[in-house]
């Protein structure tokens, strides 16, 4: 009797952790930052986001490792000029995939320090499921 119990609670706790670890549906690709120049106060990050679920999923926040302030801005051209706007959030459909890129959406990495060629920069990805996506950003040259 006692034995049945403790495997029932066994199993229950495991089928538990594995819910909670495969609940992240956002995946993270192709991570990098572009070089800035030394004394650098901001640089610009580019991201694939993808949404595994069968539900739509809205990202709501970035956290860059040493950055104090992370915001996503999207490209507008306005009267002939470029202009940067601040989103919020992305949403992203079951299935869909959002590729970022210089030009168009992109993370901007504001307060920041310089960052070079090859550094590797640890990024945190939170939705509003209340998952977190880690994930390791290259800088390259643009
Ligand atoms: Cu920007």
């Amino acid at each position: 009797m006692s034995a049945k119990f403790n495997r029932c609670w066994v199993l229950s706790a495991v089928s538990y952790f594995i819910a909670t670890v495969t609940m992240a549906e956002v995946k993270v690709d192709d991570a990098w930052i572009a070089a800035n120049p030394p004394g650098s106060r901001v640089a610009a990050m580019y991201l694939t986001l993808t949404n595994t679920g069968d539900e739509p999923i809205t990202v709501t926040s970035i956290k860059v490792d040493g950055v104090p302030r992370v915001m996503i801005h999207e490209t507008l051209e306005e009267n002939g000029q470029l202009k940067m706007r601040h989103r919020g959030s992305l949403r992203l459909d079951a299935g869909e995939t959002i590729t970022m890129s210089p030009g168009g959406l992109h993370v901007m990495l504001m307060g920041s320090g310089q960052f070079v060629v090859d550094q590797q920069v640890e990024l945190l990805v939170h939705s509003d499921d209340q998952t977190s996506v880690g994930a390791i950003a290259s800088v390259k040259r643009i």
